[in-house]
């Protein structure tokens, strides 16, 4: 007989959080049965560990699902191999809830079905990725990067999965660029909505892993990190998916906050334009639906960012009006990283 069973983790970058467990028999499972039974196992630093799941009753390859004869997981250090599957198991939880929340999808694939997480995946791996199926989170180096199971990561890796799923943005040229781009605006909207008191939400990506607390990228002045375009041009296509992302990034920095100096959470920011034009923001709470709203209806997988720009003022006309200050923000937004 399978119960859920509310249980808490102590997990390395938001604190203590709450879990929905699967209680199984006399153990308790990270595997949340409130959401799509999506889990979080241990794969033992190997990159595919085959071993027998015991507890679930079945062969199990990508390593064993966090189990304990209790309810509270992880201690908050890496001393515990738990803790990181914390963060996964909370960062996949929050997404889930995103998403519902404010568009009413059900998980990744729309489909009520949850996905899974594999943490300690190989040594020193400093990156996390979505693969079609399941997101995978690295230790860090340690050195300068801890594990990559923050909530904006884990936000951005489940929206690779959502964008797959629907606009299903070619991963390379423009399209590239924004196919990172909604990752990186939905990880970052995720870390807003989730209102976790230690990772507060911010337009850094990887602050919270990064031992610097700077982040690898930052969308209301991406090319502050040297590689990323703030500015559309003719070539920015041939950059970087990461960093042909700057433009697309910038765009909904400007659409949600305006232009200018503004410190969000403790958290200094500042965004240029390309063309000297102040732009006032619109908010996260309106900016986040034209996104998702063209994301799911208006682009393609060939869509570049002339189409997005087409796409975000359909999806602002559809929800708001042509008349709309929204209608007016995306176009002013877009104009401003030169994407007339
Ligand atoms: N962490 C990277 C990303 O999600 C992995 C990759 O290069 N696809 O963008
Ligand atoms: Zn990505
Ligand atoms: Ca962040």
């Amino acid at each position: 007989r399978v119960m859920t069973v509310g249980g808490q983790g102590n997990s390395l970058y938001g604190g203590t959080v709450p879990l929905e467990l699967t209680q199984s028999g006399g153990n308790y499972l990270m595997k949340d049965p409130t959401r799509g039974n999506t889990y979080t196992v241990d794969v033992r630093n190997g990159t595919d560990v085959a071993v027998v799941c015991p507890l679930l009753g079945i062969f199990c390859a990508s390593g064993p699902v966090f189990s304990g004869p209790d309810t509270s997981f992880g201690n908050g250090t890496m001393s515990s191999r738990e803790s990181a599957g914390v963060d996964a198991q909370f960062g996949t939880d929050e997404t889930w809830d995103y998403y519902k929340t404010n568009f009413g999808r059900n998980g990744i694939f729309n489909t009520g079905k949850g996905s899974f997480n594999r943490v300690h995946y190989g040594r020193n791996y400093v990156n996390a990725f979505w693969d079609g199926t399941k997101m995978t989170y690295g230790d860090g180096d340690g050195a300068n990067y801890g594990p990559l199971t923050s909530l904006d990561v884990a936000g951005h890796e489940m929206s690779h999965g959502v964008t797959e799923n629907s606009a299903n943005l070619t991963y390379s040229g423009e399209s590239g660029g924004l196919n990172e781009s909604t990752s990186d605006i939905f990880g970052t909207m995720v870390e807003f909505f989730s209102a976790n008191a230690k990772d507060t939400g911010d337009y850094l990506i990887g602050e919270m892993f990064d031992k610097t607390g700077k982040g690898l990228r930052r969308m209301d002045n991406p090319a502050a990190d040297g590689k990323s375009a703030n500015c559309w041009t003719s070539s920015v296509g041939s950059l970087n998916v990461h960093y042909s992302s700057g433009v697309g990034n910038h765009f909904y920095y400007l659409l949600a906050e305006g232009s200018g100096a503004k410190t969000i959470n403790g958290v200094a920011h500042n965004s240029p334009t390309c063309d000297g034009s102040s732009v006032a923001g619109i908010g996260r709470s309106d900016a986040q639906q034209i996104w998702y709203r063209a994301l799911t209806v208006y682009m393609t997988s060939s869509t570049n960012y002339a189409g997005a720009r087409t796409a975000t003022l359909n999806a602002a006309k559809d929800l708001y009006g042509a008349t709309s200050a929204q209608y007016t923000a995306v176009g002013k937004a877009w104009s401003a990283v030169n994407v007339k």
